[in-house]
């Protein structure tokens, strides 16, 4: 990893001064050299080239399995073979936390690190093994099929989360794996803004179904049929090929175990809801004055999703259009039917699409999971790739649960990167001077804290019977008035802020969060009669997506959409506390998906939220490198007359030998218990550099010694 001259340093401790101004000139000449990776200590730090980069192949696996990180340049390789060598080494679990915003590389990062595991654990292992690394990467195609789209900031953007554990048993063999999967973005389903895509499966499965597998389900080839995909006007994207991705996702099917019925009901299923999409309804007038009715409008639709769900036109019919409400309690207990109007029919039509939708996803991964779990828990390797910060012009419920998550993961960050750093400090007895973090923990409470975060607030406000999206808005605008991240056009009085909207001052940004809808999307119900029509279908496996109630449920409040999320994130929090972390920090280098372009502001703004110059210095106060003796005496004993060819005494006392024959000055290191700790990456250079000098003497004495033998 000796730098090149012209390239930039490959550690930002490595620069002169701490500035921001040389960090992001280090960042910029990077990125321009084709230097993608750059470290900061143990974290890379990842500039998104938005091109293609011969670095992938399979002879840069080669070269970094089984390296050290400073013997080659900066590399997500050598961070995948980090994680691998101490996950054997210690026998401990370990963790990949990806971050960055939208377009920043998150995932394109989390496969490189899979394809890594994958290919130098398969070169040691049995064919189950081989045979379970194949189905690890192959979920990848599938899941980014079901849970990608295209937004306005990246053309394949995970609308879910994602913690991919790989189990390796003790000696490194892969066993299985398993995903938990976090709130997908369904409402994508129905609507989306414009220029967008619904998620990719919809295109790529009429673009590649056989025209005889379209016709059995009614559908046509064309997306613009379908009102659920016409309404964003945005059909191809320069940058995928939805045929072949879909070459792909049958390849993955077939891998993971999903048989032809599986794969004829996923099609169905998809089939259905785009039909859903094109039934429309008509008013029509009550019995009693002053209620309305109204009916299916558009047959033909209704017919083709009655058909695609194998289930009665009449009682899907019936089921979008009334609702079934239980009054009275003991034997005066009854159903009543209830006929919706227009407004909650669509609202009722579009809520099946979604559900299906998810619930299918949800189906999908149970099965990818019953696949490659192992019964044996091994050791586990977890990759993090979520959704990225974001803002758009319009943000909803959606963007405040995908923001919160960034949140939280940055607040580990913090955490971590301090704690870790400042435990080892103390464990070897190396004193440590505090250094001051921007703390995004208020914002994370603001959100999170029970009874009076927004959370909490939002959930009240689902109870209350006459409770709107604006009083929730209300009483969310009184509550956190003078709190420093939150603002309403009543606090400020800043016409950018609409009247349905707050403002939350997360790390990364101000996003201004539009309420309509919140409640809806936080209580997240599908009529029960819809539930009832699903049941009906005969097909199995649609059947399957929505279970009956278990009885001891109907006396339980239904936990909210948002709550839910709260509670997963936090218990993704305690599974990567409980292991050793690793982090990459994904930076967008421009907004336009440009190759060879680095804008700088942007970059700015990128590297003060991520607060990696304050990462700088917390290690750059500390040591960059720091091995144990054991390991420094073997690599580096060839460098000193007195510890080669052997050494009498502890390997402490080697090390002592080796850097005061090098004259390494005291402040350049720290001797703790069991740890050499070293300050500057090149006090390291210099000793690789001296052990590279003295291979070929050795080499050549090696060389003499087996001939003295022959
Ligand atoms: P994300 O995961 O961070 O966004 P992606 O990993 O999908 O972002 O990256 C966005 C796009 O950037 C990819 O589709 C590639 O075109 C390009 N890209 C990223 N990393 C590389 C790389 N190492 N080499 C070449 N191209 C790259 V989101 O999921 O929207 O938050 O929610
Ligand atoms: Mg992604």
């Amino acid at each position: 990893m000796i730098p090149k001259k012209g390239e930039g340093v490959p550690d930002f401790v490595l620069l002169n001064q701490i500035t921001e101004k040389d960090f992001i000139e280090n960042l910029i000449i990077r990125h321009k050299t084709d230097n993608i990776y750059t470290y900061i200590g143990d974290v890379v730090i990842s500039s998104n080239p938005f091109k293609r980069m011969n670095i992938y192949n399979e002879s840069d696996i080669k070269a970094y399995n089984g390296r050290y990180k400073y013997e080659m340049p900066p590399h997500i390789y050598a961070l995948a073979n980090d994680a691998y060598r101490s996950m054997r080494q210690n026998q401990e679990n370990q963790c990949v936390i990806i971050s960055g915003e939208s377009g920043a590389g998150k995932t394109e990062a989390s496969k490189k690190i899979m394809q890594f595991l994958t290919y130098v654990s398969a070169t040691k292992s049995s064919t189950d093994g081989e045979r379970i690394s194949k189905m690890l990467l192959e979920s990848n195609p599938l899941l980014e099929a079901f849970g990608n789209a295209k937004t306005l900031r990246n053309d394949n953007s995970s609308r879910f989360g994602k913690y991919m554990e790989m189990q390796f048993n003790a000696v490194g063999i892969p066993i299985g794996g398993k995903i938990t999967n976090y709130l997908l973005e369904k409402s994508r389903v129905v609507g989306r803004a414009q220029g967008e895509r619904c998620f990719h499966i919809f295109y790529q499965m009429l673009k590649g179904l056989s025209q005889a597998k379209l016709q059995e389900l009614g559908l046509q080839a064309s997306p613009q049929t379908y009102e659920y995909l016409k309404k964003s006007q945005c059909f191809d994207v320069s940058t995928i090929n939805d045929q072949n991705d879909f070459k792909d996702v049958l390849k993955a099917m077939d891998t993971l175990g999903l048989n032809q019925n599986d794969q004829s009901s996923i099609w169905r299923t998809l089939g259905a809801i785009l039909h859903i999409g094109n039934i429309t309804f008509a008013e029509t007038v009550g019995d009693k004055v002053g209620t309305t009715s109204c009916k299916v409008s558009d047959q033909k639709s209704l017919a083709a999703a009655a058909n695609c769900l194998k289930c009665d036109v009449q009682t899907l019919s019936i089921a979008l259009t009334y609702r079934s409400i239980s009054t009275g309690v003991g034997k005066r207990a009854s159903v009543i039917s209830v006929p919706l109007d227009n407004a909650q029919a669509v609202f009722s039509r579009d809520a099946l699409a979604k559900a299906l939708y998810e619930k299918l996803f949800q189906w999908l991964v149970t099965k990818i999971n019953t696949q490659i779990n192992s019964a044996e828990k091994g050791l586990v390797i977890g990759i993090l790739d979520i959704y990225g910060f974001e803002v758009f012009d319009i943000n909803s419920f959606e963007q405040l649960n995908i923001n919160f998550c960034n949140e939280k993961l940055q607040q580990l960050f913090i955490e971590l990167t301090l704690k870790s750093e400042q435990e080892e400090y103390v464990r070897e007895g190396i004193e440590w001077k505090n250094i001051d973090y921007f703390n995004n923990k208020p914002i994370c409470d603001l959100i999170e804290k029970k009874p009076m975060g927004l959370t909490s607030l939002l959930d009240e406000s689902c109870l209350i019977a006459k409770s709107t999206d604006q009083t929730f808005l209300e009483g969310i605008c009184r509550t956190f008035e003078k709190h420093p991240h939150f603002q309403s056009y009543q606090s400020t009085k800043d016409r950018s802020i609409g009247e349905s909207c707050f403002r939350l001052k997360h790390y990364a940004g101000d996003v201004t969060y539009d309420v309509r809808g919140f409640l809806d999307k936080n209580k997240d119900t599908l009529f029960g009669d819809l539930i009832a029509c699903l049941q009906s279908s005969a097909d199995p496996l649609i059947r399957s997506l929505v279970p009956a109630a278990k009885p001891e449920d109907s006396k339980k409040r239904p936990v909210t959409a948002g709550t839910q999320f709260v509670i997963a994130m936090n218990q993704l929090i305690q599974t990567l506390l409980a292991c050793s972390p690793h982090y990459v920090r994904c930076i967008k280098s421009n907004d336009n998906k440009q190759a060879g372009v680095i804008d700088e502001e942007r970059v700015r703004h990128q590297v003060r939220y991520l607060g990696l110059l304050e990462n700088v210095r917390v290690r750059r106060a500390g040591f960059a490198n720091r091995q144990t003796y054991e390991r420094f005496y073997a690599r580096y004993k060839m460098t000193c007359k007195s510890t080669w060819p052997t050494f009498k005494g502890t390997a402490k006392q080697a090390v002592e030998a080796i850097l005061a024959s090098h004259k390494i000055p005291k402040e350049e290191y720290r001797m703790g218990k069991t740890k050499i700790f070293i300050r500057n990456p090149t006090t390291l250079f210099s000793f690789e550099e001296k052990r590279e000098a003295e291979l070929p003497r050795i080499v050549t004495l090696i060389q003499k010694t087996w001939r003295g033998y022959g």
